[in-house]
């Protein structure tokens, strides 16, 4: 079995070919990355010897280095990862969103039209489904929920969606959509809430919450959206999206909090900065669909999954420290400063 794993230098991606290249040590992984400033290729150094490991730098964007890559492998599944991911960057800047999510997935697959691939398996987001209102609790998103976007990321990885599912309709591509909730764990990129209070808290740096920080988000450990997608690889049903997520909600401020407490850093190190031009307020996925066809539930307790996820940021500073120097600099001033 060959796979072809886009984005596999990034946190998710990573992840996912740590857990397959264990799961699977007969088969071969091919991973291709474009290295933005979220692809880190110190993150694979792990695998990176590994004779059924290949890694090539390719944009999803580059339709002839995309086409020469699956002539030469073959693959018989394609994961796709690569995406820009981070909200407030859309928010800047939209168009490279459009560019790498969509164009980028609708390069992919007419590659795996063009060499007959016999997967092609697209990681999505709950944030296609927009947000709930806080004062309604029993209310979840279901793969029925209806498409309704608020930021230019969600609107690049709904209109991705759609390509895929129209693929499938039109071409008879054999596809399958993964929607998770936020998730959080190890190679986590700086920017994101989680790593970002974990580093300003070590730092004694303010821990910057989005408005009152009542936003409401349902965590998943890494692993286990991992574990999901290679189950919905062997036994989901093509054509299908599946919702990926935890019935783990919690406010934005009371993960701060928890940080603080993790780490023993005061709480006045908290500080409300301008909301976000936008921002959901609330997401939580209903995972009865997965549940019930595949039998898949996270294992990961929050307590737990956020231990480990601190520790892993402990122990692996050096992963960290070159990320957050230079580039990353900027971005926080820009982002940050005045805020
Ligand atoms: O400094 C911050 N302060 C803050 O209050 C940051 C970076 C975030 N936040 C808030 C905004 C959100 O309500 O924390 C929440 C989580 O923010 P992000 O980590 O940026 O994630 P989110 O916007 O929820 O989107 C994430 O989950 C869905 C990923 O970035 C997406 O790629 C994924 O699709």
């Amino acid at each position: 079995m060959i796979r072809v794993v886009t984005g596999g230098a990034g946190f998710i991606g990573s992840n996912f070919i740590f857990h397959m290249m264990d799961k699977y040590p007969d088969d071969r992984l091919v991973c291709i990355d474009s290295l933005t400033y979220a692809g880190n290729l110190s993150t694979l150094k792990s695998v990176m010897d590994k004779e059924n490991f290949r890694f090539e730098k390719i944009d999803i964007r580059d339709r002839d280095a995309v086409y020469k890559l699956f002539e030469e492998e073959k693959p018989d599944v394609v994961i796709n990862f690569a995406a820009e991911s981070h909200v407030d960057r859309s928010i800047e800047n939209p168009s490279i969103f459009l560019e790498t999510n969509i164009m980028g997935t609708s390069i992919l697959m007419d590659a795996c039209i063009k060499y007959n691939v016999g997967r092609y398996h697209q990681v999505s987001t709950d944030e296609v489904y927009g947000d709930l209102p806080l004062d309604r609790p029993d209310l979840f998103f279901t793969e029925e929920t209806p498409i309704h976007t608020s930021s230019p990321y969600s609107s690049s990885k709904a209109g991705a969606d759609l390509l895929v599912l129209a693929y499938h309709r039109t071409y008879g591509l054999p596809v399958t959509i993964s929607r998770c909730s936020n998730n959080y764990g190890p190679y986590h990129f700086p920017e994101k809430l989680i790593p970002l209070m974990i580093i300003n808290a070590l730092h004694d740096k303010d821990l910057p919450v989005y408005g009152a920080g009542e936003n409401v988000r349902d965590w998943l450990y890494v692993e286990d959206h991992c574990k999901a997608i290679d189950l919905i690889l062997q036994k989901g049903r093509i054509g299908e999206v599946y919702n990926i997520g935890g019935h783990n909600e919690k406010k934005n401020i009371d993960i701060v909090k928890i940080i603080c407490a993790e780490l023993g850093k005061p709480e006045s190190l908290i500080k409300h900065v301008t909301d976000r031009k936008g921002h959901d307020m609330r997401y939580a996925i209903d995972p009865t669909k997965i549940h019930s066809e595949l039998g898949w539930l996270p294992e990961t307790k929050f307590e737990d999954g956020i231990k480990k996820t601190i520790k892993w940021y402990l122990d692996n500073e050096d992963w960290w420290k070159d990320i957050i120097s230079g580039e990353y600099q900027k971005y926080y001033e820009e982002m940050y400063s005045n805020r």
